[in-house]
């Protein structure tokens, strides 16, 4: 057993503890109400999911197992002259909790290394798609056709035990983990280099370096790739592409199928397209300026203008966060330091100054905040990723990270099949008159 899984093991056995207790004796505590507008208004804010891997708090932001963003990307092992650390690290400090040292980040590397390898018929279903197919279609089509390698599913048929579900999903998360780089960089290139950029992987390398690689792309980009990897990885469980991953692996359905769900949640303009949303939204305001910087007044008419045609501002606002995204400052200090000067990065500075005045201003918006999607495709812009609908599958390669972690761990503490209950607007309406509140208003 690799160290990795076997320190995971102990903490799956520890942790089993913990959950049967909270079961047996808690189980009847009540935590939390449902008022109607939580229910008419996507569930936002009810308590009803249980992770350790991550937890957002409004006003601080994510920490992943209990690390801010900043101590997670100053305490886990780096390369030698990297700023950025292992993406791998953070796959072994999400799945058990603790702080890896650089030679268990290292072991995780070369098992990464040696499951590599993408069979042949998934570059035949890539190939197949039309080129203007979105990438995040392509993507999940070819995290879907890997469904056949599944250990999980050949050991369930053979009848497993519940007890050891989590070990061959560890086994299929870590498979899919080493080969997403790999898809990802390939629909780039039949994408938009028409397959002249090819490049194999270098077996020398960490997972973000090798992307870069990949990408044709020389430094900065490995740490570039490795910040994007790692900031988008986890956001608790609630967000659509969390959620989705695990509502469908509640099934029992293997890391294949959750993880192509996943991406699909994840394509939406709402949730993580949002990134090349404010990428063509920005466009649209440089060719409006032909090019020049605009004044403040300028940008703030822009932004009206975006709001009174009753569209969103992409890049501002957030489900729970109530504060300026930590992704988002993580990203804006990276540029502050590598591309000052940038066009589109002082687009993005200037906006900064104007939105959340007007969005407080129209009152609508709860967050008024930029999220990590206001930044992240202005990085990937200046180092030459301008097609920007492939940015959401970057995000889709560091989101799985975390997905797979949080899946091995519901099958680890036995989590079930996971099934809330709907009612009718009638009933709603019941309910409502029936309430003591409601007779005193009315
Ligand atoms: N611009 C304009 N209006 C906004 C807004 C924004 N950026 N953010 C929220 N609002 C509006 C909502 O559309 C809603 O309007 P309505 O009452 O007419 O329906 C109202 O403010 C209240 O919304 P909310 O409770 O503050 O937000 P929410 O939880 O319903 O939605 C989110 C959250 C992210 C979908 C929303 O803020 C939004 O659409 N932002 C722009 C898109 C975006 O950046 N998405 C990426 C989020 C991060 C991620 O998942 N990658």
């Amino acid at each position: 057993m690799s160290k990795l899984k076997d320190t995971l093991y102990q903490k799956i056995l520890d942790h089993r503890k913990r959950t049967t207790k909270l079961l047996k004796k808690s189980g009847d505590t009540v935590i939390d109400q449902v008022t109607v507008s939580q229910i008419i208004g996507g569930m936002r804010g009810i308590k009803s999911l249980v992770t350790d891997i991550s937890y957002l708090d409004p006003y601080e932001g994510i920490r992943y197992r209990g690390y801010t963003l900043q101590e997670v990307l100053s305490k886990l092992p780096k390369a030698e002259g990297a700023e950025m650390p292992y993406v791998e690290g953070l796959y072994y400090l999400l799945l058990t909790g603790e702080m890896p040292s650089k030679e268990e980040v290292e072991e995780l590397m070369v098992t990464f290394r040696n499951r590599r390898i993408v069979p042949r018929y998934v570059w035949d279903v890539i190939d197949s798609f039309p080129s203007e197919s979105h990438p995040m279609a392509i993507l999940s089509a070819a995290v879907m056709s890997l469904e056949r390698e599944s250990h999980f599913n050949v050991k369930y048929k053979q009848g497993l035990s519940k007890m050891d579900y989590w070990d061959s999903t560890f086994e299929d998360a870590t498979n899919l983990i080493a080969k997403m780089p790999l898809i990802g960089a390939y629909i780039y290139n039949k994408l938009y280099q028409k397959g002249k950029g090819h490049r194999y992987p270098d077996p020398s390398m960490d997972l973000g370096a090798n992307f870069a690689y990949m990408m044709g792309k020389d430094k900065p980009y490995d740490d570039v790739s490795r910040m994007y990897f790692i900031i988008h990885a986890d956001h608790e469980s609630g967000n659509v592409s969390a959620h989705t991953g695990h509502l469908v692996a509640s099934t029992l359905s293997d890391v294949y199928y959750s993880i192509s769900a996943m991406i699909n949640g994840l394509a939406g303009p709402l949730h993580g397209l949002a990134n090349q949303e404010v990428l063509r939204w920005l466009q649209g305001l440089r060719n409006q300026m032909d090019g020049k910087l605009p004044s403040e007044d300028e940008m703030k008419q822009y932004v009206w203008d975006t709001l009174n045609k009753g569209q969103v501002i992409p890049g501002y606002g957030h489900a729970v966060l109530r504060k300026t995204d930590p992704r988002y400052t993580v990203q804006r200090e990276f540029c502050l330091k590598h591309m000052p000067e940038d066009e589109l990065f002082k687009y993005v500075d200037a906006l900064y100054k104007v939105v959340p005045g007007i969005l407080r201003e129209q009152g609508k918006a709860k967050n008024p905040w930029p999220n990590v999607d206001a930044q992240s495709g202005v990085v990937q812009w200046h180092y030459g990723i301008t097609e920007y609908d492939f940015y959401t599958v970057l995000f889709a390669i560091g989101r799985s990270i975390g997905v797979l972690s949080n899946i091995i761990w519901d099958r680890a503490l036995g989590y079930p099949l996971e099934r809330p209950k709907s009612v009718t607007t009638d009933m709603l309406e019941k309910m409502v008159r029936s309430t003591k509140e409601f007779v005193n208003t009315n």
